[in-house]
Order: structure tokens, then sequence, then C-alpha cells
């Protein structure tokens, strides 16, 4: 058990839909707190390294063009456990298998429009929240 910081991504999808405010809420109700947060229309440069693991997958190019249509929501969640608490309220990756009462699984149907991202590791953590939060954290 240990205190940890986890990057989240509403992606396009959930801010176009308007569901950043429910997210967010979620998270804090949860008793994770934000460590940073910022509104960001990213660059395929950023959008490529941040799916550096997927590079060479026949989705990739979808995935790049995805998340960079429209603006990001980044969010740093803190708290016990945190990358995988936020993983579990997340939901199952393709929305058709995600749980009622996670995020994906109240949300969305489609694998391509999955509404959030959310650190896979602790490695994978400190790799994308350097990505998204350059001049670091509160
Ligand atoms: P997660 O977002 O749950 O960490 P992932 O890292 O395996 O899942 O994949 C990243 C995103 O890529 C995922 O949110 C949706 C998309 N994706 C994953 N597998 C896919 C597939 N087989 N076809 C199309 N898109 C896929
Ligand atoms: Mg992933």
């Amino acid at each position: 058990m240990a205190v940890e910081t986890t990057l989240v991504l509403v992606k396009p999808d959930g801010v176009g839909r308007g569901l950043c405010g429910e997210i967010v809420a979620r998270f804090e109700r949860r008793g994770y707190v934000l460590r940073g947060a910022r509104l960001i229309r990213i660059t395929k440069a950023v959008a490529r390294q941040h799916y550096a693991e997927h590079k060479g997958k026949p989705f990739f190019a979808d995935l790049v063009d995805f998340i960079t249509s429209g603006p990001v929501l980044a969010l740093a969640v803190a708290g016990e456990d945190a990358i995988a608490g936020v993983r579990t309220m997340m939901g199952a990756t393709n929305p058709k298998d995600s749980a009622p009462g996670t995020i994906r699984g109240d949300y969305a149907t489609l694998l391509g429009e999955n509404i959030v991202h959310g650190s896979d590791s602790r490695a994978s953590a400190r790799r994308e929240l350097k990505l998204f939060f350059p001049d670091g954290l509160l």
C-alpha cells in the first residue's frame, strides 16, 4: 500500500459529451485528490509518445487520430493505490465488457470511444505524467 499519482485523460469523446465534471466528481468522491488538471489539445507527436506501447498495432494510427481530434482533460490523480483503483473505476478496455457502475460501463459502448485513459503501472504513470505535466505537479 502506498500513495500513488496516476495520469487520467478524459478523451475527446468525453470532453465533447460534457462528461468532465462527472468523471472528476467520481474520483473526488472516492477520496482521490487532484494534483494537476489541464485541458489541452495534444500534438500527434505527443500522442505517438503517449501510445508508444501500441506502436505497430493495426489500430495505432486510429488511436493517434482520435486522441488528437479534440481537447483532452489531463488529470493527475493521487491517493492510496490510485493506479489500480482508477483503472478499476474506469472498467474494462472494451465497453462491451465494462461492468455497470464503472465509467466505461456507464458512459461508453465503443472500443474506439471509451471516454477515459488511466496509467496501467507505476512506470507508465511516471512516464505519462511527465508527458502531460512537463512542469511538474503541485
Ligand atoms: P486501456 O485504455 O484500457 O489501457 P489499452 O492500453 O490496451 O487499453 O489500449 C489503449 C486504447 O486503444 C484503448 O483505450 C482503446 C484502444 N484499443 C485497444 N485495443 C484495441 C483494438 N483491438 N482495436 C481498436 N482499438 C483498441
Ligand atoms: Mg493502456
